[in-house]
């Protein structure tokens, strides 16, 4: 069984890994609800399927499904990849997932943050979110991993960790008042730095446009690896991601990591704008207390939510007039993993992308 803690990792040695450090699998979870997907999630399990493998072929993929789906969800994924019944609301595992630390002599334990739907019953997705908030306790057993439960509500997307001592979120999500509206900005940050082991926040102001997790880093910003951050750039002033985007360049430019290191900042081009399409708002079954996907809204779509499996990163294939300089730009910074490219059209309609639907469990000695 596994354990739940009174300490913390920072006070008992344990730090947040970098996704780039080496990964002893990743977990996801099955897309259903009808509310959220359209056509009854069919494309988006594809778009899930294509994800789950693409990893797998770099480190063992968990896939999380209901019972419900659990023959289909078999029958769709290679022999290879593990399929359990565990109950979740929906499928972010980034999100519901226990966030993974590891001490010096490579042994493990979880993070189990309040999770409320991105927001409660103030702006939040959906309602109810209670087995999406159980899911990363269960996960934790499966893992026989010990678990520390986290006094504030947190989804692993609002933070990227360099593994070296540095966090970096946004002030829109986690200062949000639907979040942790008790809690001041240094309450917060002295949570994060003992919760992931760390020693620095650095704030960045908003998240990509339109994005319903109110504006999770995961989606603007993130770490290739300690001192290099990708940021979602747009040079077309008229766009309102320009001025968010600038804003980031201009708080990374400004400040030093837990290190003392300055930021080499790569931009990678935003996609589109890309917005719903008739047929698409249309295959959702809208349903009172859950978000609505209106036709012509924008979605929040940016090549940097992308995932670091061992050996390759998967990146979501988004715009044809931008998928193949974005695939060059990852190469030149993440050399010695292949960059894949996975159509993830259906997973950005459901409302965030393929960082937002996996979580990297580090290995067990730090390789
Ligand atoms: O982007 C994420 N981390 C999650 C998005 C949740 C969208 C729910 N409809």
């Amino acid at each position: 069984m596994s354990a739940t803690l009174n300490s913390t990792p920072a006070a008992d040695g344990f730090r947040m890994p970098g996704e780039h450090e080496p990964h002893a699998g990743c977990w996801m979870a099955w897309p259903e609800r009808p509310d959220n997907w359209r056509l009854s999630a069919k494309p988006a399990q594809a778009a899930f399927a294509a994800v789950a493998e693409a990893i797998q072929l770099s480190e063992p993929v968990t896939m999380a499904v209901s019972d419900a789906q659990y023959e289909h969800c078999r029958s769709t994924l290679s022999p290879s990849i593990r399929v359990v019944e565990l109950s979740t609301n929906d499928a972010w595992m980034r999100d519901i997932g226990p966030t993974f630390v590891r001490d010096n002599q490579g042994r493990r334990r979880g993070v189990d943050w309040r999770f409320n739907a991105w927001g409660g019953l103030h702006g939040g997705l959906y309602f109810p979110w209670d087995r999406d908030d159980r899911a990363a306790q269960k996960i934790l057993e499966i893992e026989r991993v010990d678990r520390y439960r986290a006094p504030i509500v947190l989804e692993g997307g609002s933070i990227h960790v360099d593994g070296e001592g540095t966090v970096l979120t946004t002030e829109e999500c986690l200062l949000n008042a639907n979040r942790n509206p008790e809690l001041s900005r240094e309450q917060i940050e002295a949570i994060l730095l003992d919760y992931l082991g760390a020693e620095k926040v650095i704030w960045l102001g908003r998240g990509v446009c339109n994005d319903e997790t109110d504006g999770h880093v995961d989606n603007i910003a993130c770490f290739a690896r300690p001192g290099v951050v990708l940021l979602t750039w747009t040079a077309d002033e008229g766009d309102p991601q320009h001025a968010i985007s600038r804003d980031a360049l201009e708080r990374l430019e400004a400040v030093t990591d837990a290190r003392g290191r300055s930021f080499e900042v790569i931009r990678l081009p935003a996609p589109g704008p890309i917005l719903i399409g008739e047929d698409e708002a249309g295959g959702v079954n809208s349903m009172p207390g859950t978000l609505a996907r209106n036709a012509g809204d924008r979605l929040a779509a940016s090549y940097v939510n992308f995932y670091i499996a061992n050996n390759r990163v998967v990146f979501p294939l988004l715009d044809e007039r931008h998928d193949g300089e974005a695939a060059d730009l990852l190469a030149a910074c993440f050399p010695g993993r292949e960059i894949i490219g996975v159509g993830a059209r259906e997973i950005l309609l459901g409302g965030g992308n393929i960082h937002c639907i996996t979580q990297q469990v580090p290995a067990a000695a730090a390789g």
